[in-house]
């Protein structure tokens, strides 16, 4: 039996003043570089490079303060070789990244936010994630709703199988194209542990799956103190876990803070050489497999 392959680990470079779990601490270029490099340095497949909070209730940064914070980090990985992509719903923001050498166009609105973003990646080389979402960060928390019969995995299905059809309308081919269920995204924590009982009725025409579990709300709920939620720094260990599960299932990519810790969790799952539950296979594009 050959041995599974592991999911791609994308480390996640928020570059942000208030992200929700490392917001600030990367603001400034040259310390966001250098906590690129040291996901590099422990196997990030990829760095992931973001210049806007999602938080819910998060404003939005202007378009030229979006660019200024990723854009120089973004040239700087590139030329020490690492393989970049940029989470970003925007056009402008979109073309930069390219242009300053992002491999992949993350977009948590799946192009719903600026659909010209979509023109960008078909006029481009780029892989293209699109996410499932709702509404910005101000208005997501009241479209947490999925009462039609199916529940959230339908609707999550549905959404995206719409978010699909513009992707490879706008020209952008299906092999450069990865979904996402938007883990917290317009989700309450049983939605979010729904789609990941799930993930393959979720996807689409077998596209590869990228999944977001690491830090998020809905872990620290889980692991609850008499004080209220855990905090993000206390979730790590319950975000290997699930990067671990989530392999199983067959999905593409993870994307995690805590680099090392998900490929020390992933090289005792690539060990074991347990068969994957379900396919596909992740066969795609972007960056070379390592
Ligand atoms: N989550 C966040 C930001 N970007 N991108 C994708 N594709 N999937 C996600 O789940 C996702 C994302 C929010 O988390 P962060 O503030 O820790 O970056």
């Amino acid at each position: 039996m050959p041995a599974p392959v592991r999911p791609l680990v994308m480390g996640v470079l928020n570059v942000t003043p208030d992200s929700f779990s490392d917001g600030g601490r990367y603001a400034a270029t040259d310390a966001a570089v250098a906590h690129g490099l040291q996901l590099v340095a422990d196997g990030a497949d990829l760095v992931d490079i973001g210049g806007e909070s999602t938080r819910p209730g998060a404003t939005r940064p202007l378009v030229s303060e979006e660019l200024d914070r990723v854009v120089p980090v973004i040239r700087e990985l590139v030329a020490a070789g690492a393989v970049v992509s940029v989470d970003t719903m925007r056009a402008e923001v979109a073309a930069a990244a390219v242009a300053a050498g992002a491999r992949l166009v993350n977009d948590v609105s799946g192009g719903l936010a600026d659909p010209r973003v979509l023109d960008v990646v078909a006029d481009s080389a780029a892989t293209y994630v699109a996410m499932h979402w709702r509404a910005h960060a101000d208005r997501m928390g009241d479209l947490a709703v999925y009462d039609e019969p199916g529940g959230v995995v339908a609707a999550v299905h549905r959404e995206l199988s719409q978010r699909v059809e513009a992707v490879l309308a706008a020209g952008v081919p299906a092999d450069r194209l990865v979904l996402d269920p938007g883990l917290g995204f317009a989700k309450r924590g049983e939605h979010d542990w729904e789609l990941l009982r799930h993930l393959a009725d979720v996807t689409v025409l077998g596209l590869p799956l990228l999944v977001g579990a690491s830090r998020k709300s809905f872990l620290g709920r889980l692991l609850a103190d008499e004080g209220g939620p855990r905090p993000v720094s206390g979730r790590e260990v319950a975000g290997h876990a699930l990067s671990v599960l989530v392999a199983g299932q067959g999905v593409w990519g993870v994307r995690v803070h805590d680099v090392r810790g998900t490929r020390d969790a992933l090289a005792v799952w690539e060990r074991l050489g347990m068969p994957r539950t379900t396919a596909p296979a992740p066969t795609v594009p972007g960056p070379d497999r390592p």
